[in-house]
């Protein structure tokens, strides 16, 4: 299986969250991604290729303009404020939550900072941008991979993506790898393509971004957001809307949920997807169900990655694997590869 590599995504180093009234370390770190590389690399499945740039016209199909905008500038415009801002990360503190206005572009960038995001936990670096393009630039290689003909290919980037929607940010997501990569799919010809989610927590944007459409059918498994992150969509009763009526699936689990009942819900999600019709599968891979993981609440275990994968790999389906949360360090890399593995053994 190829892996699109993202080897600028360490130019994303965010130093601090806002949590419970404190600035605490990300959690989203770069050495995530160095772990899942370096056990590519020693189970001898690194077949790395690195994507030309992306035409942000790839990235504007799932991305409004003026946010692609404010994201290229954002952190000039931080150090414009003042040049000792240059030794901190951005987070926002202001948000146009119901009765304010989202029209309006404000001149003041901490307002923008606001418009275009939805937590204080996702800050902007000076290498955002640049490392969250080439994660889309991934995306779209990856996209193009199987669209001439590859039967699988997974994307290795960060920051994540599925938290981010058509105009915001959030949840360490800026650009949001998953729905550029379906999208691609369908531009490239693919009439029905589909998103199957299994990161801990609810893909928000993805599920947003293609809620009102029949040709992208979005399903994840997650932690219930009645008590998780992020709190504010993944419900069950969400089943799409207009042409996307019945196009989109939740499958919230309570906190606590081991891998039996988990994969029931990904087999029910994977039926589904079967019954819609779809041509590709875009899964937006989450390690963070695992038992050990610091900030998620499901029990899996490193061995059940491989029944995980092979479950993907008996869909037939041409698979593009978007690398997303996932921050028990040290075991994220064998996580992520025995899904991989395991995928490759059962498809071929
Ligand atoms: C991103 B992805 C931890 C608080 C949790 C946000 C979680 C974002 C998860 N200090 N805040 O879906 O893995
Ligand atoms: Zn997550």
């Amino acid at each position: 299986m190829k892996t699109f590599y993202n080897e600028h995504h360490s130019l994303h180093h965010g130093r601090h969250e806002m949590f419970r009234g404190k600035l605490v370390p990300c959690v989203e770190v770069p050495d995530r991604a160095d772990f899942v590389l370096r056990e590519l690399r020693a189970r001898g499945l690194a077949d790395i290729v690195s994507a030309p740039d992306v035409d942000p016209a790839a990235i504007e199909r799932v991305h409004a303009r003026r946010y692609v905008d404010f994201l290229s500038t954002a952190w000039d415009e931080w150090v414009a404020l003042d040049p000792a801002n240059a030794e901190l990360d951005a987070l926002p503190s202001y948000w146009p939550i119901r009765t304010f206005r989202s029209d309006v572009l404000p001149a003041s960038f901490p307002a923008r900072m606001g418009l275009f995001s939805y937590d204080a936990g996702s800050p902007i670096t000076a290498g955002t941008w640049t490392a969250a393009r080439q994660g889309a630039a991934c995306a779209v290689g990856a996209a193009d991979h199987l669209l001439q003909g590859g039967r699988s290919a997974f994307v290795l980037t960060r920051p994540p993506g599925h938290h981010a929607g058509h105009d915001f940010f959030g949840g360490y997501c800026f650009v949001n790898n998953a729905a550029v990569a379906a999208q691609r799919l369908r531009d490239g010809g693919l009439a029905r393509v589909a998103v199957l989610d299994i990161d801990y927590h609810h893909g928000n944007g993805t599920q947003a971004i293609f809620y009102e459409r029949g040709d992208v059918f979005f399903a994840s498994v997650h932690g219930d957001p009645h008590t998780e992150y992020p709190y504010y969509l993944g419900y069950a009763d969400e089943r799409g809307s207009g042409a996307g009526a019945d196009c989109n699936l939740n499958l919230p689990l309570p906190r606590g949920t081991g891998v039996g009942r988990w994969r029931e819900a990904m087999a029910t999600a994977l039926q589904a997807i079967a019954r819609f019709g779809a041509e590709a599968l875009v899964v937006s891979l989450g390690l963070d169900t695992f038992a050990d993981d610091p900030i998620a609440g499901f029990t899996l275990q490193s061995g059940d990655y491989l029944r995980i994968g092979d479950d993907f790999g008996a869909t037939g389906l041409p698979t593009l694997f978007v690398f997303e949360g996932g921050y028990a360090v040290a075991e994220v890399g064998v996580n992520t590869v025995n899904v991989l593995e395991a995928f490759k053994q059962r498809a071929g």
